[in-house]
């Protein structure tokens, strides 16, 4: 803590921050401790001058082929779960990249701080993985849709500099300037009302999160899914990156 400003580093850099039980864990315990401590702001970040920031889900703890990988008590689930219902402002500060289902993790934040030349990669297409309704609506909530579509159908590396002209990012500085400007900002967040702060988040996560389907709909979607967490192609997704090539989908 510096203050009443949490500080909360993802230390698994030798694992490329994977998103595994052992990271979520970490970030939840974390979150939990610096509130319990009174922090009324938390900076997440990883350690200084990392290519990789998150290498999204740890692809060695995706469930066995045919279970959903996104399942709600997935590790990613429970990491979103725990940056929105947390009841003060995070403020996450990025660089390198982000892969995968990290950038839910990043997109799950109040405020996006970002080093110039980072880049988000959003890969469920890559691995051919069905990705979920809460999931979806993380991102419909920060991102436009057509920008979305893109980034989803492209799996391609986009800079943070191009999510910023659309809001997505709420700051782009050069690397050196990073830590000093996640702190100017939790440092004016400490400043205001805690009790509003924590309402305020919590409507809005309510808000946002207000699904509009309705039973048939769900089920349609979710036999759907099973369609595809079912399939060759998944196997073929999730092989292909653990081989570290290019996959070959069949669309079966
Ligand atoms: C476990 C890994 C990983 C990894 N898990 O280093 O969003 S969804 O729906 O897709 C969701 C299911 C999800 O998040 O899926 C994972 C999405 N992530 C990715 O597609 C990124 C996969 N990784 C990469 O493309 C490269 O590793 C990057 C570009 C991140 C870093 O490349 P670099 O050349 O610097 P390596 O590829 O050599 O990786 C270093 C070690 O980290 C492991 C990888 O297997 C390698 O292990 P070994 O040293 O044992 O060979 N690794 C990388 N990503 N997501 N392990």
């Amino acid at each position: 803590m510096i203050g009443r400003v949490g500080l909360l580093t993802l230390t698994h850099t030798k694992k490329l921050n994977v998103m595994g039980n052992a990271l979520v864990t970490q970030l939840i315990d974390g979150l939990n401790t610096l509130v319990g401590s009174g922090a009324l702001a938390i900076i997440i970040k990883t350690l200084p001058g990392v290519k990789v920031w998150s290498a999204g889900y740890d692809i060695h703890e995706l469930p066995p082929h045919g279970q959903d990988p996104l399942e709600c008590h997935e590790p990613l689930r429970r990491a979103v779960r725990a940056m929105q219902t947390c009841q003060v402002p995070i403020v996450i500060q990025i660089e390198g990249g982000v892969w995968g289902g990290a950038c839910e993790l990043v997109m799950s934040a109040d405020i996006v701080v970002a080093a110039a030349g980072a880049t988000i990669s959003f890969t469920p297409s890559r691995l051919g993985v069905p990705y979920n309704p809460s999931g979806i609506m993380s991102f419909l909530n920060s991102i436009p849709l057509h920008i979305l579509k893109e980034m989803f159908f492209r799996a391609q590396s986009v800079p943070v500099e191009r999510l910023a002209q659309y809001g997505v990012i709420n700051h782009v500085v050069p690397a050196a300037e990073l830590e000093d400007l996640a702190m100017e900002i939790a440092g004016d967040i400490v400043k205001t009302s805690p009790l509003s702060n924590a309402v305020f988040k919590e409507q809005v996560t309510s808000i946002c999160n207000a699904l509009p389907l309705n039973s048939n709909e769900f089920e349609r979607i979710e036999a759907s899914r099973r369609v595809v967490y079912t399939s060759e192609d998944y196997r073929e997704g999730v092989l292909a990156i653990k081989e570290k090539r290019p996959p070959r989908f069949r669309g079966v």
